[in-house]
């Protein structure tokens, strides 16, 4: 539908020239990166500052227009995608760091500087940034402050939250709330950054944050390790995140993940012998790891075979078996992803479960399994499904309600998960939620169809 020209108008009086309406110009904002979700809008709005921003909300408020908050439109829950024709408000202008406080171990970035941009930011200073995943090359930081990101470092540094100092953001009713100063101990009633962390563009839009560094780990070095069951995996991981306070990543793949990566992407099987389970796991320190990561290898038991990387091309071989496992997965079609998290004693059991609760279903879906099992987040990934079919969605949500867990580990509610919020929320839990939300933006212009569902 063609933009309202007073709409468009006024948002020009804020952006100038940085609103998009042509139909083909702003495709490329209204589909998530798997293709399972699809919307349509008749403008993606690019602020340059948080005035802007603010000003965009006000305007958006006043015209009645709903809107979407875009970092880096990496999400898998279409949560930054305009589903129901919303203006797409992208933060990916709102760039630049301020320089990192090298004594107290913290930087400033507005919401568009990518997690790879800190990374850097914060290695340059000395210093190191807490997460990581696999697209950090185009998330930005206001989308995983929004989402509360987790991804391969949780197990050591704690999920995108646990680095969160302070917000700036505007709310639904277009107010500015700043909040940087990045004192450690703050006890002045309500934490807002920590409540618009992983509230999903519904609360507020994210401008900017500010963030704790870690100290730095140089020495680095990762394993592949096959093992004979998933009991042994299990069971080594816990005995490796035990043994090793030095670990950083313990990821599980199963062989057919292995396989279909290296079909995909041309690479050789890392294996002569085929186990039906493995663990990709990192250890970072100051001093050279590798003999205590090879001495806790070897205290594990029903290790088939390993392979230990030092040098960092080789470490990135191994990871590739990982973190290509996304992109491999798409080229079958657009997968249901459903990002869950199991309480340790029930994590076998659901891995046993859930292809045949998936194939119970649609007999002719694949189920592949992958995740950060260190933390206790497996990734169900769903192909062979139509998009809008989500019957496998909810039973596997159910399933996992069941055993103890969560509907969403790291990836958040978005629309694809949020019929099923009462499976992790009790009913009191949600009115509060939506008492929130309306008090911080009672308009409801703000994501109104993710996370919280219709009352
Ligand atoms: C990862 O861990 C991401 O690689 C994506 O969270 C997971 O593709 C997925 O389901
Ligand atoms: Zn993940």
């Amino acid at each position: 539908m063609p933009i309202d020209p007073t709409l468009a108008f006024r948002l020009r009086e804020v952006v100038g020239a940085q609103v998009l309406v042509d139909p083909e110009l702003v495709a490329s904002y209204t589909a998530d990166w798997t293709g399972r979700f699809r919307g349509h809008t008749a403008a993606v709005v690019f602020p340059a500052s948080t005035e802007e921003a603010a000003g965009v909300v006000q305007v958006c408020r006043e015209s009645g227009v709903a809107i979407v908050p875009q970092g880096g439109n990496t999400g898998l829950v279409g949560g930054g995608v305009p589903l129901h024709g919303e203006v797409v408000l992208n933060m990916g202008r709102l760039g630049g760091s301020e320089p990192v406080d090298r004594a107290g171990g913290q930087v400033t970035a507005g919401a568009g500087v990518t997690l790879a941009g800190i990374q850097e930011v914060a290695a340059e200073s000395g210093w190191s940034y807490g997460v990581d995943f696999s697209s950090r090359a185009s998330a930005t930081t206001g989308g995983s402050v929004a989402t509360n990101a987790g991804g391969i470092r949780v197990l050591r540094y704690g999920d995108t939250r646990a680095q969160l100092l302070g917000v700036e953001a505007v709310l639904g009713t277009g107010a500015v709330i700043s909040h940087l100063a990045g004192l450690v101990k703050d006890n002045t009633g309500y934490d807002l950054s920590g409540l618009i962390c992983g509230s999903e563009g519904t609360l507020a839009v994210v401008t900017r944050v500010r963030l704790r560094l870690v100290p730095p780990a140089p020495e680095r070095a990762a394993a592949l390790i096959a093992l004979r069951n998933l009991d042994a995996a299990l069971g080594t991981a816990a005995v490796l995140r035990r043994s090793l306070p030095q670990l950083e990543a313990c990821e599980i793949i199963f062989t057919p993940g292995i396989d279909l990566v290296c079909s995909v992407f041309g690479l050789r099987r890392p294996f002569l012998r085929p186990s039906p389970v493995n663990l990709l796991i990192e250890v970072a320190d100051r001093v050279d790891p590798t003999d205590i990561l090879i001495e806790a290898i070897g205290s594990a038991e029903h290790v088939i075979d390993t392979i230990v990387a030092t040098d960092s091309p080789r470490r990135a071989e191994l990871w590739r078996y990982r973190e290509e496992l996304t992109a491999a997965i798409n080229t079958l079609g657009p997968p249901h992803k459903l990002d869950v998290t199991l309480p340790t004693t029930s994590l076998a059991g659901f891995i046993d479960a859930v292809p045949d609760v998936v194939s119970t279903i649609e007999p002719t879906a694949s189920t592949w399994l992958f995740g950060h099992v260190g933390d206790g987040n497996i990734h169900v990934n769903v192909t062979g499904l139509r998009t809008d079919d989500d019957r496998v969605d909810g039973a596997v949500f159910e399933l996992v309600a069941r055993l103890g867990g969560s509907i969403s580990a790291e990836h958040g509610i978005g629309s694809a998960k949020r019929r099923w919020l009462h499976l992790s929320r009790s009913a009191a839990e949600q009115t509060a939620f939506r008492a929130l939300k309306r008090a911080l933006d009672p308009d409801g212009i703000l994501n109104p169809h993710v996370l919280i569902p219709d009352a």
